[in-house]
């Protein structure tokens, strides 16, 4: 994955927990880079690698720090200058949902090594949901569930969310039902 997501990792951890405990945590995970390059491709085990290393360190299940990452990611970005991107892509949060291959696509029309996962929703109605993901990568389930939260925030509908299809269950995707927690 691009650098930018270790860096955003990195950023969480050492704000949250201390620049002694993120050193702690990469030397764990054996990353010997010294500081992540936003527009390097890394290989997926590193980031696997420092999820892994930060559970056993923080003492906290991966699923947990992935699902917080995901709530990190998008309040990340949106500094990092894909705000307006994020912004560009979607009105409210279910016209961005919707259109969640829409803004992976420009954004891999740059990128070119992004391995962008897909979506899509059924089931739509005012205030729910469901948002379909497919990824060639495994275990990033609880990260969506942090993301969708994040984006609610950004958008200003706080939401709930529930997974209703898991790959770690046998299903062939996972899929989550959102709902506006509010009614908005
Ligand atoms: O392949 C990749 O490197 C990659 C990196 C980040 C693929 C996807 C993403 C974003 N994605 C992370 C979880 C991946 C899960 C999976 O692969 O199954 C989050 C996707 C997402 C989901 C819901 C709502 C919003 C989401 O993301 C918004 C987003 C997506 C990508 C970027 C920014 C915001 C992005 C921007 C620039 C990138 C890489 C990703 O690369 C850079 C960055 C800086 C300088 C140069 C290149």
């Amino acid at each position: 994955m691009y650098g930018l997501v270790n860096r955003a990792v990195e950023e969480m951890i050492r704000t949250r927990f201390g620049d002694e405990t993120w050193a702690r945590i990469k030397a764990e995970a054996g990353v010997e880079a010294e500081a992540f390059v936003r527009m390097d491709s890394y290989p997926d085990c590193l980031t696997y690698a420092l999820v892994e290393a930060a559970s056993r360190v923080l003492e906290q299940p991966a699923g947990r720090l992935l699902e917080a990452f995901g709530e990190y990611w998008t309040l990340y970005t949106g500094q990092e200058g894909y705000g307006e991107l994020l912004r560009a892509s979607g009105r409210d949060l279910w016209e961005l949902l919707q259109n969640l291959d829409g803004l992976h696509a420009r954004i891999g029309l740059v990128y070119e090594r992004l391995t962008p996962p897909s979506f899509h929703c059924t089931d739509i109605g005012p205030d729910s949901l469901v948002l379909h993901y497919h990824s060639a990568r495994e275990g990033l389930a609880p990260m969506v569930i942090g993301l969708v939260k994040g984006l609610g925030q950004l958008f200003g509908t706080p939401v709930h969310v529930a997974q209703i299809l898991d790959r770690v269950q046998g299903a062939d995707h996972d899929a989550f039902r959102i709902r506006a927690a509010a009614a908005a």
